[in-house]
């Protein structure tokens, strides 16, 4: 029994930050700090904040903007973080409305309606509690019987999500599921932080795989495929979580935000993600220049470069894959969805094309899948 992914949502903020916004908020953050703290900076006591570049950010990355759920506070050099208004028991939730409004357009995508949904993933880098969980939330918004549950796997959340989707259609434990990547992740970048301030935008995508049978869409994808590995490291990591208050912890601690050994990730996950892919595709007797399209994760666009060249032995062009962080940046576990999301109606019946993701864990996800 075929499975297919039959329809494909995404949510994009109204509000977007450029490179030059952003530096200029960081830059008058540190020349105040070092203001502040000059008597200890000339005493070698402490190390004067050095200037962040949107020259730097673009060569380093290819990001020139993040769009970003609320922008208020980030930008206030004397916050430097997002003001989210708590809301009430009542209230839906901000991660559940940003993850509904993806799956009401994978929904429509898939031309589906609630009552064929049978189960609701949330697969994401963070959920903003423990429980309910926020699938359930979603669920009951959208009025669908059955069940939901949360996941995390960081950037590999998404793929990770779409795996076991579908695994549940092929045993029939569900006709159709929908996968959610609801990527808020704007709480937990450190603005204050010129190494990693430029690197996150929020998101939200989603989308329906259900069996081949009951499939009525324009535009679906058999998964051939799944195939997943992980192989744990340090090098990407936040250390805020639940255990956080009975520790007497900071929650502005660096250690509690996201950081990360950029260049050890570079050097590590890029041969990784690619000996991945290519052991992936050879499964179905196909080589790399066999796949039509690549949905590659977007974290940096020179680690997008240098595994479609492994796997190419050439430069790969954007339509074979496309880079979507240079208005999206990353976003977790959502970039290659976004590719895919802006990028596969013009794939011929037959077609073959592989999403990935690479990142913290270390983890690596991919499927395989053709045009029907
Ligand atoms: N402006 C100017 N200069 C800068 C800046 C800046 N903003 N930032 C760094 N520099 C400086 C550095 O200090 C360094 O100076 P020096 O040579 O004097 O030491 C120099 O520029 C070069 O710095 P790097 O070596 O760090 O620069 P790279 O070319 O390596 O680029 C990158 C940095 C872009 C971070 C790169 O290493 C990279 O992309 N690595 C891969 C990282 C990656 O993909 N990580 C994935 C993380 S995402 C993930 O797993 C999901 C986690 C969950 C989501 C979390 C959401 C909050």
């Amino acid at each position: 029994q075929a499975v297919v992914i039959s329809g494909s949502g995404l949510w994009t903020p109204s509000h977007s930050i450029s490179n030059e916004e952003l530096v200029s908020a960081y830059n008058a953050w540190a020349d105040k700090y070092n203001q502040t703290n000059q008597a200890a900076i000339e005493a070698g006591t402490l190390e004067a904040k050095p200037h962040s570049s949107a020259e730097f950010i673009e060569k380093a990355s290819g990001i020139k903007s993040r769009f970003i759920y609320c922008k208020d506070g980030v930008l206030d050099i004397d916050r430097m973080y997002p003001h989210f208004a708590e809301r009430g028991d009542e209230q839906v939730s901000q991660q559940a409305e940003i993850a509904i409004e993806a799956a009401k357009a994978a929904l429509k995508a898939a031309n589906k309606q609630p009552q064929d949904i049978d189960a609701v993933i949330v697969s994401c880098a963070y959920t903003q509690r423990a429980y309910p969980a926020i699938a359930i939330e979603v669920q009951e918004a959208l009025g669908i019987e059955g069940f939901g549950f949360d996941m995390l796997v960081a950037c590999s959340a998404a793929t990770f999500g779409l795996h076991r989707a579908y695994e549940m259609v092929k045993a029939g434990t569900a006709r159709a599921v929908l996968v959610i990547n609801p990527e808020l992740v704007s709480p937990q970048i450190n603005y204050t932080d010129r190494d990693s301030h430029f690197i996150f935008g929020d998101v939200a995508t989603a989308k329906v795989v259900e069996s081949a049978a009951t499939a009525s869409s324009e535009h679906q994808f058999e998964i051939l495929s799944t195939k997943a590995v992980t192989k744990f490291s340090n090098n990407i990591r936040s250390n805020f979580g639940f255990m956080s208050r009975a520790q007497d912890t900071d929650p502005f601690a660096v250690d509690k935000l996201f950081h990360q050994n950029g260049r050890s990730v570079f050097k590590e996950v890029c041969p990784m993600a690619a000996a991945h892919l290519e052991s992936h595709v050879a499964q179905h007797g196909l080589g790399a220049a066999d796949v039509r399209r690549w949905w590659l994760h977007q974290a940096n666009i020179n680690m997008n470069l240098l595994i479609a060249k492994k796997l190419l032995g050439r430069e790969a062009s954007s339509d074979e894959a496309p880079i979507v962080l240079d208005r999206y940046a990353n976003t977790a576990s959502a970039g290659s969805m976004i590719a895919f999301n802006l990028h596969h109606q013009d794939m011929q019946s037959g077609d073959v094309g592989v999403l990935c993701s690479f990142g913290a864990g270390y983890s690596i996800g991919s499927l395989v899948i053709r045009k029907r």
